[in-house]
């Protein structure tokens, strides 16, 4: 999307955003359930039970796709792997079960003293010397192994298949850990200024999906992975539009997690702190992620600090973000475009074209073609305005344009928006 103007931009955005607002897709359900932002399984003795299992998930062009994942051992298939948080230095205890037609297992890239079964994990080997898995793992169909270790520097991991790694992996073998500093559950790290708001906490978990591969799994068929194609790209284990639904989305019973960030802009006396957004890249290859808007402020790699010997802070600011396979990179973003809710400060004026230059489709969707969505104007006496209170919408999605479908149709893909509300919160008119 670079090449384009900023103002056919903002329409695209536009133009996508408000045919598929979110809000009214909320409002369509009870929303007991539901939320937004990160949800994570914890325990008090960081004690959890995972079984690797099968399942389906769903993408919005009505495919159904047959996955594995690790669901929470009291709960049933759910893609990606269940999200896990638990405090830096504390020891960590993980039972794999195995419900698989194979063997498998986990290995936690990041962490200290990481033990199977009471011995540490270490690489396995055939009688033939040949490598069956990067660690202890579960055997096929009713195994169990489990794992201690004690929980790396606080950051962001991923946990994942350590066996037949290439096709597990594919097939959907990997979540999410986060490690919070012991004491400091809202910082992402042990520095005073990585501190986020209250509930201001999002996980993007970033990968593809080759659907032959699951069809020829799923039919016991040979798996070629040296011809694999990814055509569905998801984050948390949704593609756009699902992305913007919320967490536990009666309609994506497996794909429990939703990718909508929700934010006020920053105010120094009610707003002060910054969102954090968690980003893992599962897949293989890189994924360059940028929100449209603003910059991200990259704190931590690969569950650590970016920080000198003495302390120094090493953060950095960055529009489009390259999450590389395997990476995480913990980021803090607030918003500070703020003016063009008040048009007598705003510092660059936009002209808003007279109404027959306007973008107006059916009597659904109106849009100003104003570089500012936020104010809530008066439409046109035949038109909606899906706008629900004054509240900006701005894409964010892997710049890699391909990865932006939905086997290949866009917009899609790994894609999902940031919303951000008046300063004063979202009070509908
Ligand atoms: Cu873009």
């Amino acid at each position: 999307m670079k090449r384009l103007s900023v103002q056919r931009l903002l329409a695209l955005t536009a133009a996508a955003v408000l045919v598929i607002t979110p809000s009214v897709i909320w409002t369509q359900t009870s929303a007991a359930a539901m939320s937004e932002g990160l949800l994570c399984d914890t325990d008090a003795n960081q004690t959890f039970s995972l079984t690797a299992t099968d399942g389906y998930v769903s993408t919005p062009d009505g495919n159904s796709i047959y996955m594995w994942s690790y669901a929470n051992s009291k709960r049933g298939f759910q893609f990606p792997g269940t999200t896990l948080c638990v405090e830096s230095g504390r020891q960590v205890t993980v039972v794999l079960h195995n419900k698989l037609p194979e063997a498998t297992s986990i290995v936690f890239p990041g962490q200290k003293a990481v033990k199977a079964n009471g011995n540490p994990a270490q690489p396995q080997f055939d009688s033939g010397g040949s490598l069956t898995s990067l660690v202890q793992s579960a055997a096929a169909t009713d195994g169990s192994v489990t794992y201690t270790f004690t929980a790396g520097s606080p950051g962001t991991y991923l946990y994942e298949t350590g066996t037949d790694v290439d096709k597990q992996q594919q097939m959907g073998l990997y979540g999410a850990l986060v490690v919070r500093p012991a004491g400091h559950a809202n910082q992402v790290n042990d520095r005073g200024d990585s501190a986020f708001a209250n509930g201001k906490e999002y996980v993007y978990l970033l990968s593809e999906i080759d659907p032959d591969v699951h069809l020829a799994v799923e039919r016991n068929q040979p798996v070629n992975l040296n011809s694999s194609v990814a055509r569905y790209f998801m984050i948390n284990g949704r593609s756009m539009p699902d992305t913007l639904a919320p967490n536990n989305a009666p309609w994506l019973p497996t794909q429990p997690y939703g990718a909508l960030v929700h934010i006020k802009p920053y105010d120094a006396a009610t707003n002060p702190l910054p969102a954090t957004i968690r980003y893992l890249n599962a897949g293989s290859v890189n994924y360059p992620f940028h929100p449209h808007g603003s910059d991200e402020r990259v704190i931590n790699r690969d569950g650590h600090a970016l920080a000198g010997p003495e302390g120094q802070d090493l953060s950095y600011q960055k529009y489009d973000l390259d999450v590389g396979p395997g990476q995480t990179l913990d980021v803090l973003m607030d918003w500070r475009d703020v003016e063009g809710w008040n048009a007598t400060t705003n510092p660059i004026p936009t002209q808003i074209p007279a109404i027959t230059d306007q973008l107006l489709v059916g009597s659904d969707t109106w849009f100003s073609e104003s570089g500012y969505l936020g104010t809530k104007n008066a439409v046109p006496s035949n038109m909606t305005q899906n706008n629900e209170c004054g509240e900006y919408y701005h894409i964010a999605h892997s710049h890699a344009l391909e990865q932006a479908t939905n086997y290949g149709a866009a917009f899609g893909g790994m894609m999902t928006v940031f919303r951000i509300d008046p300063p004063a919160g979202c009070v509908s008119q």
